[in-house]
This record gives structure tokens, C-alpha cells and sequence, in this order.
């Protein structure tokens, strides 16, 4: 009985050894991407620096950056991307039912988000906190002087919840006005139906620099009355895919952190002499198959779209229209938040 016992837990250990030696199955949304050729990426209407469709219908920005480096990474071709824009109130019910494979588009990980919805956080892309933007006419500095003010809002966000927050919690009476579209809450504002506009500082900078006709016209506050981490989510039930997701983001990270770029990654994958570089890089061990891909998944996904550094200057960067400075956006070791798992 005991021997037998034994023998069962000897050839279980053996079993679980094997399967974590063994390269990871695929998983069934990385089968279906390669299927049909593409990824299909929930994305914002129209936010630029985040993700919106120039008049020829191509996108851009730091979130179709994202679906950029994960289907360079799973199909080999950044532009084997199906972007389906999508408001806040239709983002989740769009990932949940399967019509997108994941879903970037600033979207805050909470909570309630986290355990009631079915889907995943992956990992943070943007470091955010909910900002006011009110005319420079309307002569008010501070939050604090929204007193019994009306403020535009979008629904189906964690914005309208926070506001909520702010006016109980400082007794400030604020009268939300609530649309479901962003245009429509844009307008409201931009024609004075609200003495404010609230939302998440990233999106006030884009509709500042973008929307506004004058953008000099109006203030953005200094407070920030949340923490709004924005980052890509999947369906769970798929751990190769979740995995795949939240690795391709920790290799734009790490590929900051060691130096690779859009410039450099084919002369360091030649001759990089860095284990850590040739380890992102699959030129000495292969991290890939563990992931259900190849070799080159990060050094294919850099190409494409720089690394996580390169991404945020090029569409929300100080040279860029937002002009945000990196801000705890930056690396850990530079003073930021950003700090990916190491990549081996
Ligand atoms: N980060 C917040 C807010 C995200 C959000 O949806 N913001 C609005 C205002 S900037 C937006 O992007 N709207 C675009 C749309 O719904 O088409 C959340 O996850 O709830």
C-alpha cells in the first residue's frame, strides 16, 4: 500500500516535471489569431496618442503600439491588426463575448473590474489619475472651486465613479452631466454645458491638443483625484494567451531597460554579447517556445514599434502633440513605475 502510494507520487512529481519542461500549448485565441491571420485589438474610438484612425483609416498610438508589438510578436507582421473601436460602455461586453482578442484601450484595472467581469488586467502601459479641464475665462485654479459647478462626464467609466467620490468626500455638491459618447462630452463642454470636463490627465492633454479649437484656452487643474493605471485586459480561460499579452509588454520594458531599439535590435541580435539582450533577444536561449511562439517574438515585436521608452515619446511624449513628461511613466530605475518581470 505504502510502496504503492509512493510509486503514484514519484510518477506524479515525474509527470508535473515534464509538463514544466515542455513548451507551453499554444492556447485556443493564439490558435484562432493564426487561423484568421490577424489580431483583433478593441481600441479607443478616437483618442490620439492612444489609439485613433487618421482620414486614410490608419491608427495609431500608444495603445495600438500594443496590438502592434502582439501580433509582430504571435504572426510576425505588425499590421496584422483588425482594430475595432470601441466606447466605454461596449469594451468589456466586446471582449467578453470574443468579437476582440484583447482589449486596448485605456482602460483602468480595479477591483470590481478585476473579479466580476471575467477578464484579466495585464499589466500597466500607462500610470494615470483622473484630471479637470475648465475654460482659463472661467478663472478657477483648483478643483476645489467646483463647488456646486456642473461637470461633463463619460459613462460606463471609472471616471463618473470618482467624481462621485470627490464631490461626498469634499462637499462640493458637483452636478455630473453624464453621456455616453465622447463626442457628445466633449461637445457639452467645449459649448459650455458644463464648467468642466473630467476624465483620465492623459485624455484631457488629447482633447486639449486635439479637440479644443484654441487649446491655450483651457486649464487643466493641478489636482489628480485618482489613480487611474490603464493597461490591456483578456478573457480569462486562456493562460497562454494572458501570458503571451503580458509578456510581450514586460520585453517592451525590459527592452528599454537594456538598451534595445528600433534602431539597434538587428545589429545587437548579430552581435550582442549581453545575456540579457541575447535572451531577449532569442539568440541564446529561446523563450518563445515557452510561450507557444518563436524565437524571434521580441526581437520582431522591437522592430515594429520600438521599445516601451520609443512607444510612449513617439505618441504621447514631451515632442509629441500630448506633450506629457515620462513622469512615473518612466523605468524604475529612473524614477518611474515601470518595472517589468524579468524576461528569461
Ligand atoms: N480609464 C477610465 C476612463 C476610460 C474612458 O473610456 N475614457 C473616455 C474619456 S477620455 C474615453 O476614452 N472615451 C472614448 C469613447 O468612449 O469612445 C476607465 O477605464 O473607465
Amino acid at each position: 500500500m505504502r510502496i504503492s502510494t509512493y510509486k503514484t507520487l514519484t510518477l506524479v512529481a515525474a509527470a508535473a516535471a515534464t509538463l514544466a519542461a515542455a513548451p507551453a500549448h499554444a492556447g485556443k485565441t493564439l490558435d484562432s489569431i493564426k487561423a484568421r491571420g490577424q489580431v483583433i485589438c478593441g481600441v479607443n474610438t478616437g483618442l490620439a496618442g492612444f489609439s485613433a484612425a487618421d482620414s486614410a483609416g490608419k491608427w495609431t498610438g500608444l495603445d495600438v503600439d500594443v496590438c502592434r508589438a502582439i501580433a509582430a510578436a504571435t504572426l510576425g507582421d505588425a499590421e496584422k491588426v483588425k482594430y475595432v473601436p470601441l466606447n466605454a460602455q461596449q469594451r468589456f461586453t466586446a471582449l467578453q463575448s470574443g468579437e476582440i482578442d484583447v482589449l486596448s484601450r485605456n482602460t483602468t484595472f480595479s477591483l470590481t473590474r478585476d473579479a466580476s467581469l471575467g477578464l484579466h488586467n495585464t499589466v500597466v502601459t500607462y500610470y494615470d489619475g483622473q484630471g479637470f479641464m475648465v475654460p482659463v475665462k472661467s478663472k478657477i485654479k483648483s478643483a476645489k472651486q467646483l463647488k456646486g459647478q456642473t461637470v461633463c462626464v463619460q459613462s460606463g467609466t471609472t471616471t463618473e465613479k470618482n467624481l462621485t467620490d470627490y464631490s461626498k468626500g469634499n462637499a462640493l455638491g458637483i452636478k455630473p452631466v453624464v453621456f455616453e459618447q465622447l463626442e457628445a462630452t466633449e461637445n457639452a463642454y467645449f459649448t459650455g454645458r458644463c464648467i468642466a470636463y473630467t476624465t483620465d490627465a492623459s485624455g484631457l492633454a488629447s482633447t486639449r491638443n486635439k479637440t479644443a479649437k484654441v487649446p491655450a484656452d483651457h486649464l487643466i487643474l493641478p489636482e489628480l483625484i485618482s489613480k487611474e493605471p490603464l493597461g490591456p485586459m483578456v478573457r480569462r480561460g486562456d493562460d497562454e494567451w494572458f501570458a503571451i499579452v503580458k509578456w510581450t509588454i514586460f520585453g517592451l520594458l525590459e527592452a528599454e531597460e537594456y538598451g534595445i531599439t528600433q534602431a539597434n535590435v538587428d545589429s545587437l541580435k548579430a552581435s550582442s554579447t549581453d545575456p540579457v539582450v541575447k535572451r531577449i533577444l532569442g539568440t541564446s536561449e529561446d523563450t518563445g517556445k515557452l510561450l507557444g511562439l518563436d524565437k524571434d517574438w521580441m526581437g520582431r515585436a522591437i522592430k515594429a514599434t520600438g521599445n516601451y521608452g520609443e512607444i510612449f515619446e513617439r505618441n504621447v511624449g514631451t515632442k509629441s502633440v500630448l506633450g506629457m513628461p515620462r513622469g512615473v511613466n518612466n523605468l524604475w530605475n529612473k524614477g518611474g513605475l515601470m518595472y517589468a518581470f524579468p524576461v528569461r
